[in-house]
C-alpha cells in the first residue's frame, strides 16, 4: 500500500498508524491530493478547506513557518463521532466563498458570509504524534464539522471565544488566530496557489482552531464566539 491508502484505510477502520516520518512537504501534499482522490473514488466531493498551525505558538512549536492546509468533504460534514479513533473538538470561524478565489480580487472579496464552527479533528497517527509533513499527508487530521447559522461577512477580529466538551471548558480569543482570522484568509491563498489547492465558489472555509483542541468524551459539545452565536452538538462517547 501506498501512503495514501494506508491513510485511507486508517481512516476508513479507525486503526490508528505509526508516523511516516521522513516525506518532504511537495510529497506530503502529493499524498493528500491522493487521498483525497480515494474518497472522491467513494463518492465524496469537496466542500471546503482548512487551515491548521495558525497560531504563533503553534508555528514555533513545530519549527514552520507555512500554515498548512486540508481539505473538507462531504462525508465530514455533520460528522461528529462515529468510527473515529480519538477525536478532539476544535473552536473555528468559518467563512464562505461566494466566488472562485483566482487572484484577480482580494481574496476578503470573494467571502460572503462568517459563522462559528467546531472542527472535528482525528489524527490517523497514535497518541495524535506526528511530524509536519506527516499531518499534510493525513489531510491535516480533518474528520468532521459543525457550522452555525450564516451571518453576512464582518470583521471578527479580537473575539471572545469558548468551547465547551462534557465538562471541559477552554476559553480564548480569535485574535489567536494569526492576529486576526481575516490574516487566514490571506494565508490561505498564498498556500493555496503554492500547493496547486483550488478555492472555489460555495467552499467553507475553516480558519484554524483558536484555542487548544478538547477530546471528545460525551456530552454536550458548544462552541460560542462572541457575536456570532453558539454552535453545538451532543458528543457520544464511542
Ligand atoms: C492538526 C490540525 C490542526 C488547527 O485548527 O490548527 C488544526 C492537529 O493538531 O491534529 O486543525
Ligand atoms: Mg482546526
Amino acid at each position: 500500500m501506498n501512503h495514501a491508502e494506508t491513510l485511507h484505510k486508517a481512516q476508513t477502520t479507525a486503526t490508528a498508524i505509526s508516523s511516516f516520518g521522513d516525506l518532504t512537504v511537495e510529497d506530503a501534499y502529493a499524498v493528500q491530493h491522493a487521498l483525497i482522490a480515494l474518497r472522491e473514488r467513494d463518492g465524496e466531493f469537496i466542500t471546503g478547506v482548512k487551515l491548521g498551525f495558525t497560531s504563533e505558538a503553534k508555528m514555533r512549536q513545530m519549527g514552520v513557518s507555512e500554515v498548512i492546509v486540508g481539505r473538507l468533504t462531504s462525508g465530514m460534514s455533520g460528522r461528529t463521532s462515529e468510527n473515529l479513533i480519538h477525536p478532539k473538538a476544535e473552536p473555528e470561524i468559518a467563512y464562505r466563498l461566494s466566488r472562485d478565489v483566482d487572484g484577480t480580487v482580494p481574496i476578503l472579496e470573494c467571502v460572503d458570509a462568517v459563522a462559528a464552527a467546531i472542527e472535528i479533528i482525528d489524527s490517523r497517527y497514535e497518541h495524535f504524534r506526528f511530524t509536519y509533513t506527516d499531518v499534510i499527508a493525513d489531510n491535516t487530521s480533518a474528520a468532521g464539522y459543525v457550522i452555525g447559522p450564516w451571518q453576512a461577512m464582518t470583521d471578527v477580529g479580537d473575539r471572545a471565544v469558548r468551547l465547551t466538551a462534557g465538562s471541559s471548558i477552554v476559553e480564548g480569543s480569535t485574535s489567536a488566530i494569526l492576529g486576526d482570522p481575516a490574516n487566514a484568509l490571506v494565508a490561505l491563498e498564498e498556500v493555496a496557489r503554492k500547493r496547486n489547492i483550488p478555492l472555489k465558489a460555495g467552499y467553507v472555509v475553516l480558519a484554524g482552531a483558536a484555542t487548544v483542541a478538547l477530546p471528545l468524551t460525551g456530552g454536550q459539545v458548544e462552541c460560542f464566539i462572541d457575536g456570532l452565536g453558539p454552535v453545538s452538538f451532543e458528543g457520544r462517547p464511542r
